[in-house]
C-alpha cells in the first residue's frame, strides 16, 4: 500500500485558514514544481518563490533534498494565501500531473520506511498532533525524541546479558566450569521486569480522550453540583431541581481550562445512608467515580445552618486533590459569608472558595485552582513519562510475562526453556522500534494520522 515511488500530495495546514500549505514529496517532486510554476526552480534545497500558472497566485516554496527531509524523499512546501475554490484547482492540477493524495499518516509512514525515524518516533509524530493538554504534549514529546526506543534498548541489552549468561551455562555444562549462579540470574531477572513494569506505570495513555483528567463534582443532595456543572460547561448537561437528591447518574461534559482540558462530572449526592436501591446504586456510581477522578470539588451550602452531613460525607471520599467550595454565596450578606467561610475553615480544617453559580462569582478562580491542581497532579508523575500506545503497552506487558515465565523456568531447573522466554521477550521489545513489521500493522498504526502528516 506504501508505493514509495508515487509522489503524494496532501493539504497539511488546518482547513479554516487561508495560509494553505501544500505538501508534495515523491521522486516527481521538481518535476512536477515546474510543470506548474511559470520560470523553472532550481533542484537545490531553500526557499523560493514562483507564480502558479493556473490559478494566477504567487506562492512561497520550501525545497528539501532527499534524504534531508522530513519523508527522506524530495520534498516540497507551496505556501500561498488562497481560498477554498483555488485550492481545490491546485490540488487538481497537481493530480494532473500524476501525483497522488496521500493517505492518512503517509508522509510520516514515508519517513519510517526511509529510516528517518523508528516506528515509535513515528508514532509519536500522531500524539504530538493529537495531545490534549499541556503533560500529554510533553509526554509524546519525550516518545519523539525516542526516549521510550532508549529505555527499551537498555533493558534489551539486560536481556542479552543474561540469555549469555544462561547459554554460556548450557554450552558449558558439562565442562567443568563455574555453574551460574541462580539466585543472581532470578534477581536479575526481577530487576529487569520491575524496570519494565516502572516504565508501564511511569508512561501515560496515549489515547487522548481516556487521558483527559477526570475532575469531579461532590457534595450532598442540593449543594448545588448539577447547577455548578451547567453554569462551567455552558449547557444545560445535568437536571437541577430543588429536590433533593435529582441526580442518579454520573454526567460528564468535556471542559476547557487554561493549558488544559479535562472530563468534568457530576453525579449523585452524597448520603450516609442509604433508603432504597436506587440510592444505593446511585451511591456505588458516585464514589466509584470519585475515586478515579484526578481532582474532586467539594460542594458545601453555606446558607445552610447546619453542616454535620456534610462534615461526615467528607469522610466517604479520599481525593489526593479536593478544592472546598462554599456554594450559593449569593443567599447571604457580605459579612455572613465571610463569618461561615471561617466556621468552614475551622470544621473541615480546609479553605472554601466562595462561589455563586446563581451570580457568576467565584467561577473564575475556581477554573483556576482546578487547572492548577490538574497540572501539579499531572507533572508529577508525568515529567519524564512517555506517552505510550496500546501498541507499545502490549509489547511491554507480552515481555514482563515473558520474563515472569524465564524466572518459573530458572525456579524449576530448565534453563533451556527459561532461555527461551528471555528470546520471546528480547523480541517482545524489538518490536517497539523495529523496522520490518508487518505491513498490515502499519497500516493500522498510520491510519489514525491526519491526512498531511
Ligand atoms: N441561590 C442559589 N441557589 C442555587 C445555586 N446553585 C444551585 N442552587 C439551587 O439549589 C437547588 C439544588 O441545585 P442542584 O444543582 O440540583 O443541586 P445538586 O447538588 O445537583 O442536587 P442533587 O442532584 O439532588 O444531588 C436548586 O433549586 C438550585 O436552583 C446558587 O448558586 N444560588
Ligand atoms: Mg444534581
Amino acid at each position: 500500500m506504501y508505493k514509495l515511488n508515487d509522489t503524494i500530495i496532501a493539504i497539511s495546514s488546518p482547513s479554516n485558514d487561508h495560509r494553505v500549505i501544500v505538501r508534495l514529496t515523491g521522486p516527481q517532486t521538481f518535476d512536477i514544481l515546474n510543470r506548474i510554476c511559470v520560470s523553472p526552480v532550481a533542484d537545490k534545497a531553500g526557499i523560493t518563490t514562483c507564480r502558479i500558472s493556473d490559478i494566477n497566485l504567487d506562492a512561497v516554496v520550501y525545497l528539501f533534498l532527499q534524504p534531508h527531509s522530513y519523508t527522506g524523499d524530495n520534498l516540497a512546501e507551496i505556501h500561498l494565501w488562497a481560498n477554498q475554490a483555488i485550492t481545490e484547482t491546485l490540488m487538481e492540477k497537481l493530480l494532473s500531473l500524476g501525483a497522488r493524495p496521500a493517505s492518512a499518516g503517509e508522509f510520516t509512514a514515508r519517513a519510517y520506511l526511509n529510516n528517518k525515524v523508528d516506528l515509535a518516533q513515528a508514532e509519536a509524530v500522531n500524539e504530538v498532533i493529537t495531545a490534549s493538554n499541556t503533560f500529554q504534549l510533553a509526554a509524546a514529546e519525550n516518545l519523539l525524541a525516542g526516549q521510550l526506543g532508549h529505555l527499551s534498548k537498555s533493558i534489551r541489552e539486560s536481556i542479552l546479558d543474561l540469555l549469555s549468561r544462561l547459554e554460556a551455562n548450557l554450552d558449558f555444562s558439562a565442562e567443568d566450569i563455574t555453574p551460574v549462579n541462580k539466585a543472581d540470574i532470578i534477581a536479575r531477572l526481577i530487576e529487569t521486569k520491575n524496570r519494565l513494569k516502572d516504565l508501564l506505570a511511569g508512561s501515560i495513555r496515549s489515547e487522548s480522550t481516556i487521558d483527559l483528567p477526570a475532575v469531579g463534582i461532590a457534595g450532598e443532595p442540593n449543594a448545588g453540583k448539577s447547577t455548578l456543572l451547567n453554569k462551567l460547561l455552558g449547557r444545560h448537561r445535568s437536571i437541577v431541581s430543588h429536590q433533593r437528591k435529582t441526580t442518579r447518574d454520573v454526567l460528564t461534559g468535556e471542559f476547557e481550562l487554561p493549558g488544559c482540558r479535562c472530563v468534568l462530572f457530576d453525579c449523585a449526592g452524597l448520603i450516609v445512608k442509604s433508603e432504597n436501591i436506587l440510592d444505593e446504586l446511585a451511591q456505588q456510581a458516585a464514589i466509584e467515580a470519585i475515586r478515579n477522578a484526578m481532582v474532586v470539588v467539594f460542594c458545601v451550602d453555606i446558607s445552610k445552618s447546619d453542616w454535620a452531613e456534610d462534615i461526615a460525607i467528607r469522610q466517604l471520599i479520599n481525593p489526593t486533590h479536593l478544592i472546598a467550595i462554599a456554594t450559593k454565596t449569593d443567599l447571604l450578606s457580605e459579612k455572613d459569608t465571610a463569618e461561615r467561610l471561617l466556621k468552614l475553615k475551622l470544621l473541615f480544617g480546609c479553605d472554601f472558595l466562595p462561589v455563586s453559580a446563581h451570580n457568576n462569582t467565584g467561577l473564575d478562580e475556581l477554573k483556576t485552582e482546578i487547572a492548577k491542581r490538574i497540572i501539579a497532579s499531572a507533572s508529577s508523575h508525568t515529567k519524564d513519562a512517555v506517552a505510550l500506545t496500546t501498541r507499545h503497552r502490549q509489547s511491554l506487558n507480552n515481555a514482563i510475562h515473558d520474563i515472569i515465565q524465564a524466572e518459573k523456568e530458572i525456579k524449576a531447573g530448565s534453563e533451556e526453556l527459561a532461555a527461551m522466554m528471555l528470546r520471546t521477550a528480547y523480541n517482545q521489545l524489538t518490536n517497539i522500534e523495529q523496522h520490518n513489521i508487518d505491513e498490515q500493522v502499519l497500516d493500522r498504526i498510520f491510519s489514525r494520522f491526519c491526512i498531511g502528516k
